[in-house]
């Protein structure tokens, strides 16, 4: 079998975000440490990070750049990425080589899949030969990241190609069609209050497994229209809330051979407790005026949603606002750490 491992939404920070201890930086890493073991132990052919590598879009130190430099350069396999809203700056997909994911892919340590990549395979348990008959034939496809990747299912869906167009091994025969997205990927019928992609709106003809990040809570792992869609969650718990409070880390393992396909669930032990890594809010005695009662509210209009993403609020607040507005507020709430 050729093994994929799947890494959502690092969001590797230098400091914790609001809410979160100064574990939260250790945190991260234990946790990559232990994913790049199992890249290890279990032969991965590919990792695969599906965006949101960093957290900070600003003010990320050279020495943490550095480690995960040296952490991917000792990771076993093809390390494929997409970018983020979180590995971007305004400039969107045009900020990537002066941005830390930037880095790292002119380090060469991680792949950027920019466009369609097809990959082939030996499947050794089988035979050891280059036998057509025996090996895994991928094509991966990618979303990557920009503002408007939620108003359309059309971003998630992919042109499968029948057989592989160029190069060395023209001709055979795609086995797998795999898109790696990031975006606001959800299951049929529950509703949101902000853009999202249903799952059953993605136009899944010719495609075979999605991969994506960006949700930061576990979507699961869902079958529909003939597709496999899996999202195991962030490995960065970045928000204080009831549903990381609750978590239980894990990673997502694709194993395909020519005709069959598992997922795998692989625990993630170092994962610190969340009772380490949340800061517990002590009660305040403060005197609750009209007027604060009156601000807070008109706050919560905006925030209440049921994930209180950058994205979501900025969603709800809808076309009407003026562009550099939206810009002041993004800048205003990443700067306050409100970036989940
Ligand atoms: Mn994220």
């Amino acid at each position: 079998m050729i093994r994929i491992l799947v890494v959502n939404d690092v969001h590797l920070a230098a400091s914790p975000p609001m809410g979160c201890t100064s574990l939260y930086p250790d945190d991260i890493k234990n946790m990559l440490v232990e994913a790049r073991q199992y890249a290890r132990d279990n032969e991965c052919a590919y990792t695969v990070f599906t965006g949101d590598f960093w957290h900070s879009k600003r003010n990320v130190p050279h020495g943490l750049v550095r480690w995960a430099i040296d952490l991917l350069q000792d990771w076993p396999g093809r390390k494929l990425a997409i970018v983020g809203n979180h590995d971007l700056s305004f400039n969107g997909q045009a900020s990537v080589p002066s941005q830390p994911i930037g880095v790292l892919f002119q380090a060469g340590v991680l792949e950027w899949l920019q466009e369609d990549l097809f990959t082939i395979d030996c499947d050794e348990e089988i035979n050891d030969e280059d036998d057509p008959r025996d090996t895994v034939c991928i094509q991966w496809s990618p979303a990557n990241y920009r503002d408007d990747i939620d108003h359309n299912p059309w971003n998630f869906g992919l042109e499968r190609a029948e057989i592989i167009p160029s190069g060395e091994f023209k001709g055979r025969k795609i086995d797998w069609a795999i898109k790696v997205a990031h975006g606001t990927i959800t299951v049929p019928g529950k509703p949101y209050p902000f853009h999202i992609v249903p799952m059953d709106t993605i136009p899944t003809e010719g495609m075979d497994i999605c991969l994506f990040g960006h949700p930061h809570f576990d979507v699961g792992i869902h079958d529909v229209n003939g597709c496999t869609f899996a999202c195991l969650g962030s490995l960065g718990r970045t928000q204080h809330n009831d549903e990381n409070e609750h978590r239980v880390m894990r990673l997502l393992q694709v194993q395909l051979g020519k005709n069959e396909v598992f997922f795998d669930e692989l625990p993630l032990g170092s994962a610190a407790p969340a009772s380490e890594l949340f800061l517990t809010k002590a009660g305040v005695d403060v005197e609750v005026t009209k007027s604060m009662r009156r601000f807070v509210r008109s706050i919560e209009e905006v925030i209440s949603l049921e994930e209180g993403s950058l994205d979501a609020v900025l969603a709800k607040l809808g076309d009407g606002v003026d562009d550099r507005a939206k810009r002041r507020l993004i800048d205003y709430l990443d700067k306050a750490g409100f970036n989940g």
